[in-house]
């Protein structure tokens, strides 16, 4: 059985360097998935925002989007035009404040993975808040019942399970990149290790 195949000519310059196309769509977590239910989930805010707390019904009072997406897994997996439906982040972002010191954001998740970003890699029109997939209801191993997709990075920054978000005056990094990935991980640039 083939689990990957070569991108044609036409697919190339959207697969990055040393990333071959998955069959299906593989589901890879650091540990055990967490079931979290939607009358549990909340989302979090603090540090150099408002500090906040959104339910369910919250979020999908926000506008909510289709969203066409390719996902490069830095374990060099990629999966092109995934569907999703959600909130864009810029549209998530207006609901609160922050202060101009937050030029950094550290995602916390349900089980406690953390990943970093810088606010202007988070504050992007095509990132979002997923919580469909493929018309379907995220499934869990996906990082249901919410996760964050920016697609314009290595997938180990799409946090599933998303629980919080930490705005930062710094950079703290999170925990794969406290173990030796790229701080920022752009596929095309093929920033998988930080190198440090
Ligand atoms: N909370 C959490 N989010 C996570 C991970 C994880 O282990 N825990 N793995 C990351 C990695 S390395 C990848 S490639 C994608 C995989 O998403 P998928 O399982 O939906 O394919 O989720 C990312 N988000
Ligand atoms: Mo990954």
């Amino acid at each position: 059985m083939k689990f990957f195949e070569k991108p044609g000519p036409e697919m190339s310059d959207r697969v990055p360097p040393g990333q071959h196309l998955a069959k299906g769509f593989p589901v890879l977590t650091y540990g055990d998935t967490p079931q979290i239910s939607i009358a549990d989930w909340r989302l979090k805010t603090w540090g150099k925002a408002e500090r906040k707390t959104y339910t369910w019904e919250d979020l999908m009072a926000l506008p909510q989007q289709d969203f066409t997406a390719d996902f490069h897994c830095v374990t060099t997996w990629s999966k092109l035009d995934v569907k999703w439906t959600g909130i864009a982040v810029p549209d998530f972002l207006a609901t609160l404040n922050r202060e101009p010191s937050a030029t950094h954001v550290l995602l916390h998740c349900f089980g406690d993975y953390t990943t970093n970003l810088t606010l202007a890699d988070f504050n992007r029109p095509e990132n979002f808040l997923a919580h469909r997939l493929y018309g379907e209801p995220l499934p869990a191993d996906h990082g249901g019942p919410m996760r964050l997709v920016v697609p314009h990075l290595y997938a180990w920054k799409s946090a599933k399970w998303l629980s919080g978000i930490e705005f930062l005056p710094q950079e703290n990094l999170g925990f794969w990149e406290r173990n030796g990935y790229h701080p920022r991980g752009e596929p095309f640039a093929v920033e998988r290790y930080s190198g440090r």
